[in-house]
């Protein structure tokens, strides 16, 4: 019996149903989870395919998890109840019932530019072919709020390696889907869309960046980014970029959309530094949702023993 996760009944309406994209079933035997689960027998009874828990609801819950500093992770509920994206909406409450009908399958993601093998592959592909396992990683908002989330993915490096970045390659672009029947954010116009993000080649291939297919061992909830997101966990929570149609290889630094919007604000790097400040927001401490008061902010978010020597000799005060 896998107690990793554990389930609360909760009123159907308080639920937002989960993506489409696979059945429950699909998703947890790709992830490499036993059914069977206390998870399993409370939200897809055995016997059927359907994606959303049908009658009693059920959330799961994730007695004594937590990340390896010991934070426990924050519940389901706030994970997907309290969400950037702007696609849907800029109230924070409101993505998840915006975001309820969006259609996150079928779906592609694009992979060219500077590669020796540019390949369109199906999310299903994705999930098979790379072995989904769980991170339990810091999510830290420029706006100074913080999660502890129990994602489920794969390293963007072994995508990455199949498709060979040619050695012209040094950066690469990451684009959202762009639905306006579907996103009702579209329609601002203070945004350049689609959303756009970049990493540099070194920081994509670091071992704690993700692909980001689901979290709480469950398929990615639509407002969290469903089908697949990214999850660079020593970086801001807006370079994180859901709903990923496009992943360009490419030799120039790329456009982001925060960047475009707000140079002086946000930057290319977008490191988690307490000792560089926004101009509205400082970045020296955070308030972890669910948590009453506040807490030191870490250094590239308590993960710069794995990703400092990325930053060796640059002055993080230029490069923010
Ligand atoms: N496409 C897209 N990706 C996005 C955003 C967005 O508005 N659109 N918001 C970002 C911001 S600011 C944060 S803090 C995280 C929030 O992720 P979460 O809702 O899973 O906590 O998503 C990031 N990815
Ligand atoms: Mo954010």
């Amino acid at each position: 019996m896998n107690d990793k996760y554990k389930s609360v009944p909760v009123k159907p309406s308080e639920i937002t149903p989960y993506s489409q994209y696979l059945s429950r079933r699909e998703f947890l035997k790709a992830a490499g989870i036993v059914t069977g689960s206390a998870l399993l027998a409370a939200c897809a009874p055995r016997g059927t395919e359907s994606a959303v828990p049908a009658g009693e609801a059920e959330i799961p819950s994730a007695p004594g998890k937590t990340d390896e500093l010991g934070d426990a992770v924050n519940s389901f509920k706030d994970i997907t109840n309290y969400n950037n994206y702007y696609e849907f909406s800029t109230n924070k409450e409101a993505v998840a019932p915006l975001s309820e009908k969006f259609t996150a399958s079928p779906w592609t993601v694009e992979v060219y530019g500077m590669v020796n093998t540019p390949k369109t592959y199906g999310i299903e592909d994705l999930l098979k072919k790379f072995p989904q396992e769980e991170r339990i990683y810091r999510l830290r908002c420029v706006e100074a709020w913080s999660m502890v989330i129990p994602w489920m993915g794969f390293p963007l490096a072994n995508l990455l390696k199949e498709v060979e970045p040619t050695s012209d390659a040094k950066y690469v672009r990451f684009e959202s889907v762009y639905r306006r029947e579907e996103m009702p954010g579209l329609k601002s116009p203070f945004y350049p869309w689609p959303y756009q993000e970049g990493l540099r080649l070194d920081e994509a291939m670091n071992e704690l960046t993700i692909l980001a297919t689901g979290l709480y061992g469950l398929p990615m909830p639509n407002q969290n980014g469903a089908p697949i997101r990214l999850v660079v966990p020593w970086k801001y929570g807006f370079k994180s970029i859901k709903a990923i149609v496009k992943i360009e290889l490419t030799d120039k630094q790329p456009a982001t959309l925060w960047n475009s919007v707000a140079p002086n604000e946000y930057g290319f790097y977008s490191n988690v530094n307490p000792e560089v400040s926004h101009p509205r927001w400082s970045q020296a401490s955070e308030r972890r949702i669910g948590e009453l008061g506040r807490r030191p902010t870490l250094m590239f978010n308590g993960y710069a023993e794995q990703v400092a020597y990325l930053y060796e000799g640059m002055d993080l005060s230029l490069f923010y």
